[in-house]
């Protein structure tokens, strides 16, 4: 099959590339390095040391020949995304290439509209393209769980049957998105359910709860470093997993955040992989725009830090967990329950606990420990919701295309 992934340097986009090239699949990616900006903007960096793009071609060629290719490019420029389309004819289109920090998003108006602007725009873009170029093929758009936020009774899969004065229909779900990165995400989801319908487009969108992991099938840090996936821990860019691995590598206190009464769906890296190939492999109808809610397991972030905290004393680490002030306008102890039967329905089955994968993730980054520590002044929280202000680091270029 012929997929083409936007957005193949990122986390989920490197990993994603190599499992389809492994299982035989030609495969096609794009990016424009905005995520290694963006990271070195707010003066972190990844804790696995990621290689360049062209190292990354070089050694994956050597293991799948012609499988993989890569075209740099911003998907926010039309004729860019419109020549990719011509030339790759997928089949399936695997767009994970948006600013995905909810952070970073609510840091001033700037860094708001350039969320916005490279998300939607960016999507918009795609989905002209494809009414142009590739009618047929399969748009698989990572959307995310924060696009329900959290309401006061439980998380349908998409779509459920309301009654209001007596009628009864099938709605969206509501959308009460907590950060202008999670607004970005649900103007996408407008968006591309209505190009479906009036183009015949064919779309799977994914809303896809918190990743972590530094493993799949194809990596592992502590055999092969140079294929590692990014791995973020800092508080802009890092999730709450990974943060809390990170942070208990290095000795320094678990962030919960507030009551942490928070609690989100979570999946690990390779479970999420195992999900996207076999959208992939399961495309909808023409003019179908169906919703996926792809999650493992709901924890709260305080038992998760618990958790992290038992994984890593038998590992000798001293761990302390902390309640430091919420940087973010959330709410802190809430109902949360979610429908997601689709994709067990089309096979998913999850392969590692959560306390299997913090051990395999404790132990990878036990080997990059000095770089967490040489990056420790970027883990602490400094964005608010509130008054939105943080200090810039680095001098870093603000220009992210
Ligand atoms: P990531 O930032 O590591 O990967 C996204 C990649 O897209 C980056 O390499 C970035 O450089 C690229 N990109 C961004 N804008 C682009 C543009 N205009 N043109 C070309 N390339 C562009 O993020 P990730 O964690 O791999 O997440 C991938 C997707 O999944 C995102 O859309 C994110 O919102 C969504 N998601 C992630 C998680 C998670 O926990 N990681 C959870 C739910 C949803
Ligand atoms: N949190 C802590 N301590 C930390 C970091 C986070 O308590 O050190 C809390 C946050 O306050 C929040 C929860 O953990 O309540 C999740 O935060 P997160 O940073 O792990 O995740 P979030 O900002 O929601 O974003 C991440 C990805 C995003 C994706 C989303 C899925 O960055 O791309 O869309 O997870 S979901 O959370 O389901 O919306």
């Amino acid at each position: 099959m012929n997929v083409l992934i936007l957005g193949m340097d990122g986390y989920i986009g490197w990993s994603l590339g190599l499992h389809l090239a492994e299982k035989g699949n030609k495969v096609v990616g794009v990016d424009n390095f905005s995520r290694r900006r963006t990271v070195e903007e707010i003066g972190s960096w990844s804790a696995t040391p990621i290689q360049t793009m062209e190292k990354r071609m070089h050694i994956a060629k050597a293991i799948y020949q012609d499988s993989l290719h890569f075209h740099e490019g911003d998907i926010t420029d039309y004729d860019f995304i419109a020549d990719v389309l011509k030339s790759c004819e997928p089949e399936a289109i695997v767009h994970l290439g948006e600013q995905p920090s909810a952070p970073y998003s609510m840091i001033d108006a700037e860094h708001a509209a350039y969320t916005q602007q490279n998300n939607v725009i960016g999507t918009l873009n795609l989905l002209f393209a494809m009414r142009d170029y590739a009618p047929n093929a399969h748009l698989i758009k990572l959307g995310t769980m924060g696009e329900y936020g959290t309401p006061p009774i439980d998380i349908a899969e998409g779509f459920f049957e309301v009654e209001y004065n007596g009628r009864r229909a099938n709605l969206m779900f509501p959308r009460y998105p907590g950060s202008f990165y999670h607004a970005s995400k649900v103007h996408d989801t407008y968006n591309i359910m209505l190009a479906c319908k009036i183009w015949d487009l064919r779309s799977t969108d994914v809303m896809q709860g918190v990743v972590y992991g530094t493993r799949t099938h194809e990596i592992n840090p502590s055999e092969n470093p140079d294929m590692c996936t990014r791995f973020d821990f800092d508080e802009v860019f890092g999730t709450a997993i990974n943060r809390y691995c990170a942070e208990a590598v290095i000795g320094h206190p678990l962030t919960v955040y507030g009551k942490g009464g928070q609690t989100r769906g979570f999946l690990a890296l390779v479970d999420s992989i195992q999900c996207l190939t076999l959208i992939c492999q399961n495309a909808p109808d023409k003019g179908e725009y169906r919703v996926f809610n792809q999650i493992d397991e709901t924890y709260d972030v305080t038992s998760l830090a618990r958790t992290v905290k038992k994984i890593g004393e038998r590992k000798n680490l001293a761990i302390r967990v902390n309640h430091v002030p919420n940087p973010r306008k959330e709410a802190e102890e809430h109902h949360y329950k979610v429908e997601a039967k689709h994709l067990r329905k089309l096979g998913f089955k999850p392969t590692r606990t959560l306390e299997q994968e913090l051990d395999l993730m404790l132990d990878d980054l036990l080997g990059f420990k000095g770089r967490i520590k040489e990056k420790e002044c970027a883990i602490y929280p400094k964005t608010t919701w509130q008054d939105g202000k943080r200090i810039i680091q680095s001098s870093a270029p603000m220009n992210r295309n």
